[in-house]
């Protein structure tokens, strides 16, 4: 298999199928497109994606151009690594959660972009506020249900999504106490920020 991704210290939707490939332990290569230089990033996504945007997984003749279409392909095909809980109720909250993610939180993603090495404290908006207190929710919601330590229990996609979450809150000092939480969601953002997975991906993103 062959991942292609944009700027490991940027690309959120890249990193999401890339954390899964990692945890289901699957070998693979990867090639990194560099974002934010204009006419030349797009040239060199177009030569990989049909959609124009990354990441793209390729197997084979399969082109697969979407981070959520990544990741249950990845779970299909490696059952071994349980990348969804076997529970169909906690499976259908995790995909819930992820697709959430995947087509939302619009305001958070734009006023907070992911940027590994960013360190600052953002003055947020109120959609963005709106936002992480729903996530919060969301997070504390699951963790509840599933006793933790991830969303679902053992770590699924739906951790892979809100991955980059993590990173987001941490870089722009978001308290999350602010926001509803108790203490679970702080707790959890901090665990996906120390997984085996995620620390590959920060080292090579920030070397
Ligand atoms: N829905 C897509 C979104 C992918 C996306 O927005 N990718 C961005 C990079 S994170 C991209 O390729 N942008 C094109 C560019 O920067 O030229 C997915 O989930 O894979």
């Amino acid at each position: 298999m062959e991942i292609v991704i944009g700027t490991k210290r940027w690309s959120s939707w890249s990193m999401r199928p890339w954390l899964a490939l990692k945890r289901a332990g699957a070998p693979f290569s990867e090639i990194e497109i560099a974002l934010r230089q204009g006419e030349l990033t797009a040239a060199a996504i177009a030569q990989h994606s049909p959609s124009g945007q990354v990441p793209v997984l390729k197997d084979g003749d399969l082109v697969i151009w979407d981070s959520l279409a990544i990741c249950e392909y990845l779970a299909e095909t490696f059952p071994e690594a349980r990348l969804w809980p076997e529970d169909p109720g906690l499976r259908a909250l995790g995909r819930a959660a992820a697709a959430e993610m995947h087509g939302g939180f619009q305001a958070l993603r734009g006023e907070c972009p992911m940027a590994l090495d960013v360190r600052e404290v953002a003055d947020l908006s109120d959609a963005t506020r709106k936002n992480v207190r729903r996530i919060v929710a969301l997070w504390s919601g699951l963790l509840a249900r599933s006793s933790g330590p991830f969303l679902l229990g053992e770590w699924s996609i739906a951790d892979a999504f809100y991955t980059p979450v993590a990173t987001r809150f941490r870089g722009y000092g978001v308290d999350l106490a602010a926001h509803g939480d108790t203490g679970a969601a702080a707790a959890y953002a901090q665990r996906l920020l120390e997984t085996p997975e995620y620390l590959a991906w920060e080292r090579e993103a920030l070397a």
